[in-house]
């Protein structure tokens, strides 16, 4: 007869086989806040050999997990307890969804016999319900013979078809169920093919060449589809073989080096409204274009040529022409072989030249004002500096928000390789810096630099103990002007308080890092911003740098200032 030992050795439970789930898939980080019902989950999952990398708050390792999945192409993992952990995860899973990152919010939850009839639990949520209108899919596991499924579904969900964030419900009651060990390994799936190839249809690419080939003033938009998609090397060729001018969404930029003689960049207003054809590769025409509604050259509308994985974005704003369904590297490896099939002519040398000079003056006017050596700085001389750094180490991943912060730097700052530009993305959400940030360094490797507006650093600024504990190699810049937008605002009743957009003058954010055994430094001028950064980066070590900027510096709500409403009636 078997001891009580052994037969314990033959047992497997929900925890064991979740983790066991997720290991054979080869998903090893998981980024998490621990707490009831899923402590011990991250106990065992360390002791299986996971990453489990503990945050302060949910919302920044869900932003951690969004991010993680947009580098990898593979399911980022948010942990989290139930109901409030939940919640906090679920902004983040909100924000994978509408910027095509693949992603998996897995939360523990209470029980459903109690919280169907809403008997109040601990933490009672019916969690499922509200997190489906969030994501792409949702799903809940109620017994630890369907882990493996639930998991399964789960990955593929997320990254097949169009990307996005995926809700895995996992009640408490789940984890300590027992069953015979071989019967819970043989339940497991291991996801085959988890993002199948989508192949373009022939005459989908046909139709396209013939709309590309007749343009007198084509452009192609690159977005952060492109950069995800990771078909680095067939992107940079259609460019370079059919000669169009490209554009590179904010995430986009470095898929082709910022200063590729294509790149239209400089000249972002220009092309935009004196193209008369557009292909949109892993771009969606939303308010970042605003809508594919303005200007044409020439007397016809504009017309687009449409590469999306998401046969649902065609027509989502205006018409498009040419359609081209399925995945970026496919669709771009068709195109190409239709290219050199047919007698191709490059774009005429008038629209290429009217854009050369067009970024030729941009790029002088600009490099003038990035040479001031200002104190206190303002954007220009404190980006400057920057620019020369990432510049210097290419592979740095700038990561970017605020609001003048995040505008002048994405247009200061060349970048140079895929996929180092890391953002606020689709919505503008502030507080995705840390996350972004922790996960940008545990995922590659390489190192960070955070470039972040002073209220923008705040929604996520205690992650700097989390990037201190793990001793990540981070340097957050703030851009502190004491203020969102700017420090200047006055409340004009005269009251005590400060005006609504003011924050405490002449905080140290560098004591913060300092507090946690990282390295604070306050800076004035460019030159020592560009040191501060250097020695950072050298030493990988948790830096913070204060960047002092002039408060008076920048405008409100950067370069989207026209999107703020106006009162008919006037201020007060
Ligand atoms: O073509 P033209 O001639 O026009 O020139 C363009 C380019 O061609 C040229 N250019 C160049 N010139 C020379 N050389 C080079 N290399 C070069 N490259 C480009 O430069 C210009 C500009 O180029 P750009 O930027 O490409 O073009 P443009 O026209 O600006 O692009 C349009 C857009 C729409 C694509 C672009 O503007 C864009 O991507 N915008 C994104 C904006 C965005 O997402 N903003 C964030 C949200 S703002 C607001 O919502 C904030 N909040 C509210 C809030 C939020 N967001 N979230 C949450 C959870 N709660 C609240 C808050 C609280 S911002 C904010 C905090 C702000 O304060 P901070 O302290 O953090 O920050 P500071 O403002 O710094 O104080
Ligand atoms: P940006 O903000 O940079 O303009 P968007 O987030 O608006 O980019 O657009 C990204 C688009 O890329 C989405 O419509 C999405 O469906 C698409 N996409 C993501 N991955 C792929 C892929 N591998 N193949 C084709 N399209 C993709
Ligand atoms: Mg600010």
């Amino acid at each position: 007869m078997a001891t009580k030992k052994e037969e314990v050795a033959r047992l497997t439970d929900g925890f064991h086989l979740v983790i066991d789930a997720l290991k054979l898939n080869n998903i090893k980080t998981i980024y998490n806040v621990p707490g009831i019902p899923i402590t011990d989950l991250g106990r065992y999952m360390q002791a299986a050999g996971m990453r489990v990398l503990s945050f302060r708050h949910e919302q920044n390792a869900g932003y951690a997990a969004a991010i993680a999945g947009f580098l990898t192409k593979k399911p980022g993992i948010c942990l989290t307890v139930s109901a409030p952990g939940f919640l906090n995860g679920l902004t983040a899973l909100a924000h994978a969804t509408t910027n095509c990152f693949p992603m998996i919010l897995i939360s523990g939850s209470s029980e459903r016999e109690i919280v169907d009839l809403q008997q109040g639990d601990y933490e009672e949520m019916d969690q499922l319900a509200i997190a489906r209108p969030l994501c792409k899919a949702a799903y809940r596991v109620l017994n630890a013979e369907d882990i493996g499924i639930g998991i399964a579904r789960a990955i593929r969900a997320s990254v097949s078809g169009r990307p996005g964030g995926v809700y895995l419900d996992l009640p408490a009651k789940l984890f300590a169920q027992v069953m015979d060990s071989d019967v819970g390994e043989s339940s497991l799936v291991k996801v085959v093919d988890a993002a199948p190839r989508q192949l373009p249809a022939p005459d989908a690419i046909d139709r396209a060449l013939d709309v590309l080939k007749e343009a007198k003033r084509p452009l192609i938009i690159l977005g952060k589809g492109a950069a995800y998609s990771q078909a680095d090397d067939a992107i940079r060729e259609l460019i370079e073989k059919s000669g169009v001018p490209y554009l590179a969404m904010s995430m986009a930029k470095g898929l082709l080096p910022d200063t590729h003689p294509q790149s239209a960049g400089a000249a972002r207003s220009l092309v935009l409204k004196e193209s008369d054809v557009v292909m949109l590769i892993g771009a969606r025409l939303n308010w970042l274009l605003s809508h594919g509604k303005g200007k044409s050259w020439g007397d016809k509308p504009k017309q687009f040529i449409h590469i999306d994985i998401e046969p649902r974005e065609m027509d989502s704003n205006v018409e498009i022409v040419a359609p081209v369904v399925g995945d970026i590297g496919s669709c771009v490896e068709s195109l190409l072989g239709g290219i050199a099939s047919i007698e191709w002519t490059p774009p005429s040398a008038a629209w290429t030249k009217l854009i050369k000079d067009k970024v030729e003056s941009n790029i002088i006017r600009m490099a003038s004002r990035l040479q001031n050596n200002n104190i206190p700085m303002d954007y220009h001389g404190a980006l400057g500096s920057l620019r020369t750094v990432i510049k210097e180490r290419p592979e740095t991943i700038l990561v970017n928000e605020g609001a003048n912060t995040l505008d002048f730097a994405r247009s200061i700052i060349d970048m140079y390789q895929p996929r180092k530009r890391l953002d606020v993305g689709t919505w503008g959400v502030m507080g995705v810096g840390m996350g972004t940030a922790i996960a940008a360094a545990v995922e590659t490797g390489n190192p960070v630099l955070a470039i972040e507006g002073d209220s923008a650093f705040g929604f996520s600024g205690m992650e700097i103990e989390t990037i201190c504990r793990y001793n990540l190699p981070i340097c957050v810049v703030v851009f502190n002007n004491g203020g969102i937008y700017r420090g200047t605002d006055v409340n004009p009743t005269g009251d005590k308080d400060v005006a609504t957009t003011v924050f405490v003058k002449e905080a140290r954010y560098d004591k913060m890092m300092e507090a946690f055994g990282g390295v604070g430094v306050n800076v004035s001028s460019p030159d020592e911003l560009s040191r501060a950064v250097n020695a950072a980066i050298d030493s990988a070590k948790p830096t913070l740098v204060n960047a002092v900027i002039d408060e008076a510096a920048g405008t409100e709500s950067g370069r989207i200032g026209n999107l703020n409403p106006q009162s008919v009636v006037g201020k007060n």
